[in-house]
């Protein structure tokens, strides 16, 4: 018996919708309810308290399609796991899939119709439903709301530590480098997610002082790699905000100077969603960032839009292809294109390329396949303390054989 209490089908075609009405009955679901287009669907949510554990939404319907009505739900905050469908075909449901996890919504599962029933059942049967105070509503009913001045005293009394996740050579399966990544844990209190602070800190203009504490702590750790002969490449993540400030290119350089470090050894990564705010004095402020020697990494590649001119316009030394289009490449023929013109285009710019999110042995083995320079993901490496680190180094040795592929599994 399934454990969904509620769910909502949302289809234009009657008889397709009672199909599938039918079978989440037959599956023992309580509470199904049903609209016939994006609509009546948004005002069925509207009218509950809770939204219900499971969407299951056509795509093809006639007054608004399923895109639109996936980004309704985003703009208003409903992030419902949902089932997406589609008579047409596999890829176009798999890129509107990739359109909802963008936005954040959790997709279980693309199905073409008219429905595999018994797979749609055998679906309904492992689905667990989050906790519903989890996927309601607004952004800030989530999660206890976190407080400006605890984030600001947090920064100033050194509680944002630094996390670090390896990324390695695809051909020798040698370690290059790490990325910083911040983390939070107030005393006494569960941690926070860094898309969460940082967003706040963004907000309240504390993401300078942030990305300078991050800064400081990472460079430190760098430097002191350096010192037990240890080269390792080390990535930072600027928030494009920053980089409105022509004086960060000193506070870079100082931090340089003061850790010893020499600037070809870090790499900043900007995130791509945000190139398009990138005017007014950034293009001068990454010119001058790479004038000095940093690597300059386009993050999270595919989720923005980026024109090519942007790209070729701004002195980047990396592509970092976004998870999205690393996760399940070597099984969506879609992906893959995508990937391979997103390296070929990277070649031709003469750009390192690193692939982030690689969590399984096929992903990585095409990546590998197709060229790419760097990877990163949990089947490398998590984000670990610095102090994690030289026993990981340890352990990656032995496994380095298989990643370069000349190995048998690893462990
Ligand atoms: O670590 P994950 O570890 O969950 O990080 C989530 C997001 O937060 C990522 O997109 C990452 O780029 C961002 N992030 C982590 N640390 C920093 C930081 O120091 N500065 C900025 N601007 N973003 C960060
Ligand atoms: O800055 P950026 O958006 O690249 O941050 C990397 C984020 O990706 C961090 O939140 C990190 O914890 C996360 N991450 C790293 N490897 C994997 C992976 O293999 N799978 C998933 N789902 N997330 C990953
Ligand atoms: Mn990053």
């Amino acid at each position: 018996m399934s454990e969904l209490r509620s769910l909502l089908v949302v289809d234009g075609n009657v008889v397709q919708r009672l199909r599938t009405v039918a079978c989440c009955r037959e599956s023992g679901v309580p509470v199904i309810r049903q609209a016939g287009s994006g609509a009546e669907a948004l005002a069925v949510l509207a009218s509950l308290v809770r939204p219900p554990d499971l969407l299951i939404v056509d795509l093809d319907m006639q007054d608004m399609d399923g895109v639109e009505l996936i980004e309704q739900l985003h703009t208003r905050g409903i992030s419902a796991p949902l089932i997406v469908a589609s008579g047409l075909e596999v890829s176009l449901i798999q890129s509107v899939e990739a359109v909802a996890r963008n936005l954040g919504l959790s997709v279980v599962a693309g199905m073409r119709q008219p429905l595999d029933l018994a797979q749609l059942a055998a679906l309904l049967e492992r689905f667990v439903p989050v906790q519903a105070a989890a996927r309601m509503a607004t952004p800030c009913e989530d999660a206890p709301a976190i407080r400006t001045d605890a984030l600001s005293r947090a920064i100033a009394e050194g509680d944002i530590k630094v996390h670090y996740q390896p990324k390695i050579d695809m051909r020798t399966g040698e370690v290059q480098g790490v990325e910083a990544l911040a983390r939070w844990q107030p005393r006494g209190a569960a941690s926070v997610r860094p898309d969460r602070f940082i967003a706040l800190a963004e907000r309240e203009g504390l993401i300078h002082d942030l990305t300078l504490a991050v800064m400081h702590q990472a460079m430190a750790q760098a430097a002191d790699w350096n010192a037990q002969g240890l080269k390792l490449s080390l990535a930072i993540n600027l928030s494009p905000m920053l980089l409105d400030q022509p004086s960060l290119v000193q506070k870079i350089t100082g931090l340089v100077h003061q850790h010893a470090l020499r600037a070809d050894q870090l790499v900043l990564e900007i995130t791509e969603t945000s190139l398009i705010d990138v005017m007014g004095a950034a293009p001068g402020v990454l010119a001058r960032l790479r004038l000095k020697g940093f690597g300059l990494s386009i993050d999270d590649y595919g989720t923005g839009f980026s024109s090519m001119r942007q790209l070729a316009s701004i002195p980047f030394t990396e592509l970092k292809i976004d998870r999205s289009l690393v996760h399940g490449a070597h099984q969506r023929n879609n992906l893959r294109v995508i990937l391979r013109s997103a390296l070929e285009m990277a070649r031709q710019l003469d750009l390192v390329t690193v692939a982030e999110g690689i969590e399984t042995l096929e992903d990585w083995r095409l990546l590998q396949e197709c060229g790419c320079s760097l990877g990163q993901g949990y089947l490398i490496a998590r984000p670990m303390s610095a102090g994690e680190i030289a026993g990981w180094m340890v352990a990656h040795r032995a496994r380095q054989d298989w990643f370069r592929g000349t190995g048998g599994r690893p462990a």
